[in-house]
C-alpha cells in the first residue's frame, strides 16, 4: 500500500491516540489518515535558526511520525510573514487594498519552497501519495517535480481563490498558478473558488477546463475539484459530552444570568469580519432598546499573527470600537460585549457553543469556516440555538439553512439577531437538523477520503505525460 506523505507550513503532532482536547479537527483527521497509511507529515517547526542547515527532526508520537525542519529568520519574515500573510492571504481573501508587494517577499517564497523540497524529495519514496496544503505551499508540487519526483501529488487550497480580476494585480501571478500544474489533483473548498480558478486558467492561460473536472493547459493536465472540509464530528461530539464541556456550559449559563447570549469565535483577522459584526450588533442595540441589558455579545479573538503590521492594527481597532459601544451602552450591572483576547480547550469552546443562543459568525471571505459547523455539532437537539452566517463563507453553500447575512451590512446583521431571537422553536429544530445532517456527513473523514481517494485515482504526471 502507497504511504501518504502530509506538507504543510506548520506540523501539529498528535498529543493522544483518538480525539484530543487541544488540537484541532484538521490535525487530529490528518494524523488518523497518517496512522492509516503509515505516512508522514513535513513541515517547519515554527523555530528559527541561524543558519538552514536542512536538519530533519524526528518525532514519532501515537502512530504519526512527524519530520521538522527549522528556518532562518529572514526565511520567515519573507516566506511566512511577508509573501503568505502579507501578500497572499490579503489577495486571496479580496483585500488588495491590504495586499503587499515586496519583491524580497516573493523571494523568499520561492527559497522555502526550495528548502521545503531540497529536504523533503529523499524522504519520499516512488510509490508515495504526495498532499501538500495550502497558499504556503503552491510551488512546492513543481520544484519537487524538477527533484525528478514522478509520484501522484495533490495539493488542497484552504482558503479562496480570488476572481481573476483581483488575481492578476499579483506580480507573476502567472508563474505562480502555473506551477500548480505539476500537481495531479487540485482541490478547493467551494464550487464557487473553484469556478473563479477556471475563470483564470481559461482568461489568463488561454487552458481549457472540462465538464468532468479536467483542467488542460498547453500539455499539462490537472484535475481540479471542489471537497469541501467538514470537522471531526466524532471528537467534537466526544468534547461535547465531557466533563470539561458541561463545567463550561454552567459557568457560561451562571454568568449570563439569563441573559441570552451570542457567541462569536475568531482567529483575529480581518477576514473574519470583526469590525463590521460589532458595528451590526451596535445598530441592533440601537434598534432594539427593549433588548438591552438583556442579552450580550461573547466575542472570543484570540490573536493571531501578531508579527504582522496589519493584525496589530485591527487589533487596536477592536480594542477601541468594543470599548467604545461598552461605554456608550453598559449598565453599571451589564456590557454588551465580552470581548476575550484568549484561546481556550476545545472542551471549553464545545460548552461555550452550547450556552449560547445564537452564533454571529460574519467573515468577510472565508474559505469554508469550521466554526460554524462547530456551533452547529455542538447544539442541543430539543433546544438548538440560531446560525447567522456571512453568505461570503464557504460555508454558506453547505448550511443553506442558517440565517444569512451580507457581513458588510449593519441592517442586515441587526435584522438577523432580531429574527433569531423571535424564532419559534419549531423553526429553530428544523433548521437546525437540515444543518446537522450536512456537518455529520460531510465530515472531515469523508473529506480526507474523497481527496486522498481521487488522488490515488489519479493518473501520476509521468504516466499521462508519456501517454
Ligand atoms: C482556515 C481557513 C477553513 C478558534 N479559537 C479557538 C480555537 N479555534 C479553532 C476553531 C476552529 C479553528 O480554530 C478555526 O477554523 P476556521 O475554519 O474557522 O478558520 P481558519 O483558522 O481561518 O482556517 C478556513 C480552515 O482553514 C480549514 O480548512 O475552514 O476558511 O481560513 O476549529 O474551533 N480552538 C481552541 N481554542 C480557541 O480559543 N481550542
Amino acid at each position: 500500500m502507497s504511504r501518504l506523505i502530509v506538507i504543510s507550513n506548520r506540523v501539529s503532532a498528535p498529543t493522544s491516540e483518538g480525539g484530543t482536547g487541544a488540537q484541532g479537527g484538521l490535525a487530529v483527521a490528518l494524523a488518523a489518515a497518517l496512522r492509516e497509511y503509515r505516512g508522514l507529515w513535513f513541515g517547519w517547526s515554527g523555530e528559527k535558526t541561524d543558519e538552514f542547515t536542512g536538519h530533519i527532526d524526528f518525532q514519532r508520537a501515537y502512530g504519526v511520525t512527524t519530520a521538522t525542519i527549522d528556518l532562518e529568520e529572514q526565511d520567515v519574515d519573507e516566506y511566512y510573514n511577508g509573501y503568505a500573510n502579507r501578500t497572499l492571504w490579503p489577495l486571496f481573501h479580496y483585500r488588495i487594498d491590504l495586499a503587499e508587494y515586496d519583491r524580497s517577499f516573493g523571494s523568499g517564497y520561492e527559497r522555502v519552497n526550495e528548502r521545503f523540497a531540497d529536504t523533503v524529495a529523499p524522504l519520499i519514496e516512488p510509490d508515495d501519495l504526495v498532499w501538500v496544503h495550502d497558499y504556503h505551499l503552491i510551488p512546492l508540487g513543481a520544484q519537487l517535480r524538477e527533484r525528478g519526483l514522478r509520484n501522484r501529488m495533490g495539493f488542497f487550497l484552504h482558503i479562496p481563490w480570488p476572481p481573476s480580476r483581483l488575481m492578476v494585480s499579483l506580480p507573476a501571478h502567472e508563474r505562480l498558478v502555473l506551477s500548480l500544474l505539476a500537481y495531479d489533483v487540485i482541490g478547493f473548498q467551494t464550487e464557487e473558488w473553484l469556478e473563479s480558478f477556471k475563470h483564470y486558467v481559461e482568461r489568463e492561460l488561454g487552458g481549457h477546463c472540462d465538464a468532468d473536472g479536467w483542467v488542460h493547459v498547453g500539455n499539462r493536465s490537472v484535475h481540479a475539484a471542489a471537497y469541501p472540509i467538514g470537522i471531526d464530528f466524532k471528537e467534537f461530539s466526544e468534547a461535547v459530552q465531557s466533563d470539561g464541556a458541561r463545567a463550561a456550559y454552567e459557568r457560561m449559563k451562571k454568568s449570563a444570568d439569563g441573559r441570552r447570549t451570542i457567541i462569536g469565535v475568531d482567529r483575529l483577522d480581518y477576514s473574519k469580519g470583526l469590525e463590521e459584526r460589532f458595528l451590526g450588533y451596535r445598530r441592533f442595540l440601537e434598534e432594539h432598546e427593549e433588548c438591552l441589558g438583556k442579552l450580550f455579545l461573547l466575542q472570543i479573538a484570540p490573536p493571531s499573527r501578531g508579527e504582522v503590521h496589519t493584525y496589530e492594527i485591527i487589533r487596536e481597532h477592536l480594542d477601541e470600537l468594543s470599548g467604545r459601544i461598552n461605554g456608550e451602552f453598559a449598565e453599571v450591572d451589564w456590557v454588551p460585549i465580552r470581548y476575550v483576547n484568549q484561546g481556550y480547550p476545545r472542551e471549553d469552546l464545545a460548552g461555550f457553543y452550547r450556552a449560547a443562543e445564537i452564533a454571529l459568525i460574519t467573515p468577510l471571505r472565508d474559505g469554508m469556516n469550521l466554526v460554524a459547523k462547530e456551533y452547529v455539532a455542538a447544539q442541543d437537539p430539543e433546544d438548538p440555538g440560531v446560525l447567522i452566517l456571512s453568505r461570503f463563507a464557504g460555508a454558506a453553500l453547505q448550511l443553506k439553512d442558517a440565517v444569512l447575512v451580507n457581513p458588510y451590512s449593519k441592517e442586515e446583521i441587526s435584522d438577523a439577531i432580531h429574527q433569531a431571537l423571535q424564532m419559534p422553536r419549531e423553526e429553530r429544530i428544523r433548521r437546525w437538523r437540515s444543518m446537522m445532517d450536512v456537518v455529520e456527513k460531510e465530515d472531515v473523514v469523508a473529506w480526507r477520503q474523497a481527496f486522498v481517494g481521487a488522488l490515488k485515482g489519479a493518473t501520476p504526471q509521468a504516466a499521462r505525460a508519456a501517454g
